[in-house]
């Protein structure tokens, strides 16, 4: 396969150092993956961390993702470490009480501890993921006002916030992170294709071309039926994607190819069925 991808910019290394240090004053991390592809966003630089705190993992962008994403996700999950898995769809409103229960149920054992010299614990817990999984719009959908900046492309975080939700929990946001080398190279073409790799570090084209054959590898029907074909050149030509002289415009049908799929107009895909 022609698509490599790596990108480890510096300040994901900082905020690797960053997590660490404030997880010493976390009791718990919510571990956000995008539920399209939760295998591919586990990142083996985090294990360290969630060696050490029981985890909320949150299966974000639900809405865009099967039905059975989180059925599947939770067989294939192994963890020695206390830890609960929800679903969620972060630009809908409603469901901030189940948050707040998943939490407290996780740490419920410390929570009676203080309870018991009559003291209300508060939670302080740290939202890591990769970039763009919806780490900010998911805090910002538990409070009342947007507190966090979000935004459709990767590293809009820059540096750590406390959020508070309640007076007793308050979440940490955090930027975005990877790791420095994809072993499995499919882990990072999934990121790619849900938006988590920076668009400057990929080819487009290549990346439109690459997507495609993996979705019509997965449901060959939703790619027929959204585009009337499933090779790269007849879609390009049936949706005009043309130059001068009648040539296809690789770069306008790889971009609109990536696009529809991101706004998950051709289907819900689990992308780690690849890997
Ligand atoms: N459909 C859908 N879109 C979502 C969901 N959660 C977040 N998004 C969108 O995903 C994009 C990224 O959201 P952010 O909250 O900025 O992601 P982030 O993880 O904080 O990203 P970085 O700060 O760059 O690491 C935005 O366009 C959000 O609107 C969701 O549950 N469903
Ligand atoms: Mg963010």
């Amino acid at each position: 396969m022609a698509l490599t991808i790596n990108w480890f910019p510096g300040h994901m290394a900082q905020t690797l150092k960053m997590i660490s240090a404030e997880l010493k004053i976390c009791d718990a991390i919510i571990y956000v993956l995008d539920a399209r592809c939760p295998l591919s966003c586990l990142n083996p630089k985090f294990d360290e961390f969630i060696g050490r705190k029981p985890v909320l993992f949150v299966l974000n962008k639900i809405d865009l993702a099967p039905a059975v994403a989180k059925e599947q996700f939770t067989k294939q999950l192994t963890l020695n470490t206390p830890y609960a898995i929800i679903a969620r769809n972060s630009v809908k409103s409603g469901g901030r009480e189940v948050v707040i229960k998943a939490l407290q149920n996780l740490l419920a054992e410390r929570i009676q501890i203080k309870a018991a010299h009559g003291i209300t614990k508060t939670l302080r817990v740290a939202v890591i993921g990769v970039t763009n999984c919806g780490k900010s719009t998911f805090i910002n959908n538990l409070t009342n006002k947007g507190k966090t900046q979000t935004g459709n492309r990767p590293g809009v975080t820059r540096t750590k916030q406390w959020v508070p939700i309640t007076d007793h929990l308050w979440l940490l946001d955090t930027p975005g992170t990877l790791w420095p080398v994809f072993t499995n190279q499919q882990v990072g073409r999934n990121l790619a294709y849900v938006g988590s790799i920076k668009d400057e570090v990929i080819n487009l084209v290549e990346l439109g071309q690459t997507l495609l054959t993996d979705l019509t590898k997965l449901q060959p029907a939703a790619v027929a039926n959204r585009f009337g074909a499933t090779d790269f050149t007849a879609i390009a030509a049936k949706r005009g994607c043309l130059l001068r002289g009648g040539v296809i415009d690789e770069a306008r049908a790889a971009k609109m190819i990536v696009g529809e799929f991101r706004e998950g107009k051709i289907g819900k895909f689990n992308l780690d069925g690849l890997l």
